[in-house]
């Protein structure tokens, strides 16, 4: 079949979804028994979220699932990557599951698979029920265990219709963003703290992978966010630099996953912080267990040079300082996150982690899209050229790093709607499908219409394939 030239040629085998979360889109913050998450109360705290706006409606998907779904299936995808909501199953973290809870994920997972469409389901996308905060969050090694009871809850339950489990999402912004840089919630700007988060971040995954393969068929994997790190210039303090950051972003969660080994460099990185008292014989074998796939969300580069750490108060360091700057990519289109356009850079970090991690099982591109300032016509049609040109060209980047040997099989676009952008509230759009907030209608972008055709052609090429 011929592929029409504005779309991007992807191998027949690839599979293709759209993204979301729980906090994100679902709204009904108040209803169904769902508990009080860490979310709910960094919303509430003034100066954390643009306009202090809260995910208490969000995109009302609670209620509104099945016009989503249809969605969905109009679009044409193989995959929906979704998560659930850790505090409507157990609205305090532990104990006996909440009836109304599982009941929303039972239909949403029947509606899903009624589409026609594959359910991809992620445990943990960042909404900690708050009573585990209270009792020390994920720097205490309990958060982990009260995991792996959440996880074998939600695999009793749905094991036999969810054929792919995610367990976390992106670790490093629940550990750092969260604990050190504290634009997300918890909100807290620490040390050896965030570096403990990390750990039993990775313990909790490993945890329930053992109860994943347990009570559930489907195939098992994490979502990480490799990011592609740029020195500024070419001198050895900037390329240290790099190092350094590559080990905070990247290989903290890569190196006891896929290379079997704790960090080597830690205390070059991180000096006095490292404290290993967190850690017990065993919790390695735990953490790097086989997985059938590791995801990857990528979004853009990022350049840095050197710049030493200069906090006056050494107490005050958090895990994040570690003598690095960022500096803006010159000469390129950003979107409206500020983040820069530079596609290329989705191929060459697909090869570099596919060379550094021989182990690495097959990936799934679990997230991949842009925020733009999508402005809707006098009908509320949305004409996002932007928005089509970089799914195109990262499409186009991926086909190229599958060329070069990476073994991807599936893609994500975030996200299928606009939806609660964490820190920045409603004030960045990153749907193919538009949400009027007043209304709460959806309106479909130009977006949607290149992915469904996009799609379609793919389909079409995959039975001629066979
Ligand atoms: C992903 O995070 C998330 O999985 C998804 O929920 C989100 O909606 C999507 O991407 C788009 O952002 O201001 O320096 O403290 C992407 C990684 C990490 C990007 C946190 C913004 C803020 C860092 N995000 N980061 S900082």
């Amino acid at each position: 079949m011929e592929h029409p030239a504005h779309l991007p040629e992807l191998p027949a085998h690839l599979l293709f979804g759209t993204a979301t979360a729980a906090y994100q889109i679902e709204g009904g913050a108040h209803e169904g028994g769902r508990g009080p998450s860490i979310w709910d109360t960094y919303c509430r705290t003034p100066g954390r979220v643009v306009r202090g706006e809260t995910g208490d409606i969000a995109c009302d998907h609670y209620h509104r699932y099945g016009e989503d779904v249809a969605l969905l299936a109009d679009l044409g995808v193989d995959l929906y990557r979704f998560s659930v909501a850790w505090p409507r199953v157990q609205p305090t973290g532990t104990g006996r599951p909440n009836p109304e809870g599982m009941a929303f994920y039972d239909r949403l997972v029947d509606t899903v698979l009624a589409a026609g469409i594959e359910p991809v389901l992620t445990l943990y996308h960042w909404d900690l029920p708050q009573a585990l905060e209270d009792t020390g969050g994920w720097r205490v090694r309990d958060t982990a265990y009260r995991f792996a009871e959440y996880t074998r809850i939600v695999a009793d339950r749905l094991g036999d219709r969810v054929s792919r489990w995610i367990t976390l999402n992106e670790p490093f912004c629940v550990a750092f963003v969260g604990h050190a840089i504290g634009r997300h919630a918890p909100g807290t700007r620490e040390g050896t703290p965030a570096l403990a988060a990390a750990h039993h971040l990775l313990l909790a995954h490993g945890m329930a992978v053992g109860e994943l393969r347990a009570a559930a068929a489907g195939d098992v994997g994490i979502t990480l966010n490799p990011d592609h790190l740029v020195p500024a210039t070419d001198s050895a303090a900037d390329r240290a630099a790099v190092e350094r950051a590559r080990t905070l972003h990247n290989r903290v969660w890569l190196d006891p996953l896929f290379a079997g080994a704790y960090l080597d460099n830690e205390k070059e990185v991180w000096g006095d912080l490292v404290d290993h008292a967190h850690r017990r014989d065993g919790d390695l074998d735990i953490i790097g267990q086989p997985l059938d796939f590791v995801g990857v969300n990528y979004y853009r580069p990022i350049m840095l040079r050197d710049a030493p750490h200069t906090e006056p108060d050494p107490t005050a360091r958090t895990a994040v300082d570690i003598g690095t700057e960022q500096v803006a990519y010159e000469g390129v289109r950003h979107t409206t996150m500020g983040w820069p356009v530079v596609p290329e850079t989705f191929t060459e970090m697909l090869v570099d982690l596919d060379r550094r991690y021989p182990d690495l099982p097959p990936i799934l591109i679990t997230e991949n899209g842009s925020a733009e300032d999508d402005r809707p016509d006098d009908s509320g049609r949305v004409h996002d050229a932007d928005r089509i040109a970089y799914l195109r060209d990262h499409l186009n980047a991926l086909a190229a790093a599958i060329d070069a040997g990476v073994d991807v099989r599936g893609y994500f676009v975030w996200s299928l709607l606009d939806n609660f952008e964490w820190a920045y509230g409603y004030d960045r759009r990153f749907g193919l499908v538009r949400v009027d907030y007043e209304r709460l209608a959806r309106h479909p972008k130009d977006s949607y219409h290149w992915y469904r055709e996009l799609l379609t052609t793919q389909r079409a090429r995959r039975t001629t394939a066979r």
